[in-house]
């Protein structure tokens, strides 16, 4: 029996854990690792049961190839599966150019896989459409991080600063389902006398826990910013040394919120004026305040805007910029934060560099061996890159690691179609979910418990996450794929198969740029329980606290942003009168592609629903578990109904990790947010009917 700490292959908390692995045969088993600080120990039940997909028998094993279009996939050795790979990849760039030759990659990746993904883009493929699903989840609080701060991380600041604050507004989250051992923090916050409110259009798990809980209509979070902040203007509540010393551009800000009066959000979002007022009073009036967002309010198609009103209501208090105070995001995907700074997203370079930024190409060029001209420009965001294969000027050929896209993106039904019409399709995943599905080559992947490699925490944290136990014979992992597909290709030096020496060059590549890795390793995470970023030097302590003396601006102030309110993309009418939004339960993670396969996990939830207030079921004559047909422009949804006075009766709600008739991305709107290209998972019209 060996023990390894290491971490869960799920969420952005990374929630330290122990894995027992016995000898050869046996399943490995997840125990407690107590002395690791974000989570001490505590795990939701994914992380408990993560070892079960482990089982040989419940993932891919083998290679699977299929020899023509409408053909089945069928077992194939690696080198041949690789063979086809390298010769899909290559055909279609000789016969379109190598621009229609795509990448799509995944936040869940680690480091290394994430980063060695974008440099085999841009170094072998030559290719600048590179994207990942990350734009689907962390791209708005992104954008608006770097307008406002001048820098992304997530979180400023550790996790517990929430529980050392006086008063958390926590807009569109609901930790309870999807972080739940952060829920612990929360709690802290209000055994200390805290306060905290929750935005919600749903009575979560989380909201039931807030000392305020404000419910507004789906897609409205930035007139009830902009409300707030007119509240705060109003009552003379600003603080002007901050804003005179540590911002700049305060006054457009200041007179877009003056349209935004308390009686007009309260038309808008449903809010009543007085709840406002408490809010405003709860969270001006307190020393230590934090304002965090989650998917609610940045899946929108006005997300950056609406994460800018809420730092602009931050910065007006004097809420930002020191210890205890701030805006932050919650961050989803195991490696949302590190996913998002070495690559793989279409307009990046590694260490969160512009790829447009001419400083920064020459050094990765020199760090990588290649010419800076070779080098592409920036690709197309993930939708639009979905949006267009197949298409004249699309991309022809894709190679897809770490996404279930068939399930999780926007108008997923059109977006399916677009990836049966590629010429060539590879998919690298662990289990043959709904895209694999559709691939012409499906490449079995290695597992977290099985290959080392490191991830950045919501917190800015970079953690190890360290192998535990040998892959079945057949499967390999990703870093082995890049290595074997790169050597094909032509390239057979800069793509080395062990994650340490990737991790070596990623913090070269890293240093000097924002997200600078260059003092971190394997090592000294070991050693100390994780590092934040930036860590220029081995003997730089890290930084868990950004912007106590300056932000990362080149005048060293915050930037407020100046915006005004605009209505969802889509708004109810009378064809289809309802608001759907979308979102996540406990049990089940993401596109549902692991935890569908995790059998505890799906007797916790078995499948989708359609959350509605008993008024709106009463008023369409729908009982508890009906079959319902949900209908938007997009297309169409059944599954059946759950009665419940936790939503508001305006609104009806789905979860999205389901494929089939139950997928509810079906429905959803791809309306881009037109800086950071998220689609608006949560709003769009709908209609609800029974179905007989
Ligand atoms: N169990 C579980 N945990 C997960 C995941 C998972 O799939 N399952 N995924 C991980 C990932 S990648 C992510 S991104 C995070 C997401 O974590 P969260 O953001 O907490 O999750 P969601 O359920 O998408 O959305 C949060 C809440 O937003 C609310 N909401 C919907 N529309 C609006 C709106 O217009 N305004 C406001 N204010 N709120 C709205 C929903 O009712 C929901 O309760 O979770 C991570 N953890
Ligand atoms: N309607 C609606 N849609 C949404 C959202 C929403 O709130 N509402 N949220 C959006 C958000 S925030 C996100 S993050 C996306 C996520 O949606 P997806 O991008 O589909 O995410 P996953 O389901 O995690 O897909 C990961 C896939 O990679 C595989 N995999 C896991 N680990 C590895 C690995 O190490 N290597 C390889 N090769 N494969 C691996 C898994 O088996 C799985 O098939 O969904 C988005 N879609
Ligand atoms: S909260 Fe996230 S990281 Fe922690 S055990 Fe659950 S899924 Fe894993
Ligand atoms: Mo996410």
């Amino acid at each position: 029996m060996t023990m390894t700490d290491t971490h869960c292959p799920y969420c952005s908390l990374q929630c330290g854990m122990r894995l027992a692995a016995p000898a050869a045969g046996a399943a490995a088993q997840v125990l407690e690792r107590p002395e690791f600080p974000v989570n001490r120990g505590a795990l939701c039940g994914k992380g408990q049961s993560a070892a079960s997909l482990l089982d040989p028998g419940l993932r891919l094993t083998t290679p699977l190839v299929r020899e023509r279009r409408g053909g089945e996939l069928r077992a194939a050795s690696w080198d041949l599966a690789l063979d086809r790979v390298a010769a899909g990849l290559k055909a279609v760039g000789e016969r379109y150019g190598r621009e229609a030759v795509a990448v799509f990659g995944g936040g869940g990746l680690t480091n290394e896989k994430g980063y060695l993904l974008g440099k085999f883009a841009r170094v072998v493929l030559r290719t600048p459409n590179i994207d990942y699903n990350g734009r689907f989840c962390m791209s708005s609080a992104a954008a608006a991080h770097k307008a406002a701060f001048g820098l992304d991380r997530g979180l400023p600041f550790p996790l517990t600063d929430i529980a050392r604050a006086d008063c958390v507004i926590l807009v569109g989250g609901n930790p309870a389902e999807t972080m739940p051992p952060a829920l612990r923090y929360f709690r802290e916050l209000r055994e200390r006398g805290g306060t905290l409110i929750v935005v919600d259009p749903r009575r979560t798990r989380t909201a039931e826990q807030a000392d305020l809980h404000l419910q507004p209509v789906p897609g409205t979070d930035l007139a009830l910013a902009l409300g707030l902040l007119h509240l705060a203007i109003a009552d003379r509540r600003l603080d002007a040394d901050f804003i005179a010393e540590r911002t700049s551009g305060f006054e457009p800000a200041r007179s877009a919120a003056m349209a935004h009066w308390p009686e007009r959000v309260e038309r808008l979002t449903g809010i009543a004026v007085s709840q406002l007022r408490s809010a405003l009073d709860l969270f001006a009036g307190a020393e230590k305040a934090i304002v965090l967002t989650a998917r609610g309010p940045e899946q929108q198609s006005k997300g950056t805007d609406t994460v800018g009103a809420w730092i602009n209501l931050c910065l007006a208090l004097g809420k930002a910029g020191r210890e205890g105070s701030g805006y932050g995001c919650l961050t989803g995907q195991g490696n949302g934060q590190g996913g998002r700074e070495h690559g793989q997203k279409a307009d990046q370079l590694p260490g969160y560099r512009s790829i447009v930024d001419p400083a920064a190409r020459a050094h990765i060029a020199r760090v990588w061996g290649v010419d800076e001209a070779g080098l592409p420009g920036p690709g197309r965001s993930a939708y639009e890159l979905l949006d267009t294969l197949g298409t004249e000027g699309g991309a022809r050929a894709m190679l897809l690691m770490g996404s279930n896209p068939v399930v999780s993106a926007p108008r997923a039904a059109h977006v399916t179609e677009r990836l049966r019409a590629l010429d060539f399709l590879a998919v690298s995943d662990v289990v043959l979910s709904e895209t694999a599905q559709l691939a012409d080559v499906v490449l079995p992947a290695a597992q977290w418990a099985e290959e080392t490699g490191t991830l950045t925490n919501l917190e800015g944290r970079v953690i190890l996450r360290q192998a535990a136990l040998s892959a079945p014979e057949g499967v390999r992992t990703d870093l082995a794929v890049l290595h074997g597909l790169a050597a094909r290709l032509g390239t057979p030096k800069g793509f080395p198969a062990d994650p340490e020496e990737v991790f070596e060059e990623l913090r070269r590549a890293s240093a000097g740029g924002q997200a600078d890795y260059a003092g971190i390793s394997y090592d000294r995470i070991r050693a100390e329980d994780g590092v934040f970023w930036p860590c220029p030097t081995g003997a730089h302590p890290g930084t868990p606290r950004l912007f106590l003396d300056r932000f990362a601006t080149p005048d060293g102030r915050a930037r407020f942003v100046p915006v005004s309110y605009r209505p969802a993309a889509e708004e109810p009418d009378a064809e289809y009168p309802l608001y759907l939004t979308t979102g996540r339960v406990l049990a089940q993670y993401q596109s549902g592609a692991q935890t569908r396969r995790v059998p505890e996990l799906n007797r916790a939830a078995p499948g989708p629903f359609v959350e509605l207030h008993p008024q709106l079921a009463e008023r369409l004559g729908v009982a508890e578990g009906q079959s319902l047909a949900v209908t938007s422009r997009r297309g169409r949804a059944v599954a059946p109904a759950r009665v419940t006075d936790t939503v508001r009766p305006d609104t009806v709600f789905m979860p999205f990790h389901w494929g089939g008739a139950g997928r509810a991305n079906s429905l959803t709107n791809p309306a881009l947010d037109p800086t950071s290209r998220m689609p608006e998972f949560k709003v769009c019209a709908v209609r609800v009917e029974r179905v007989r």
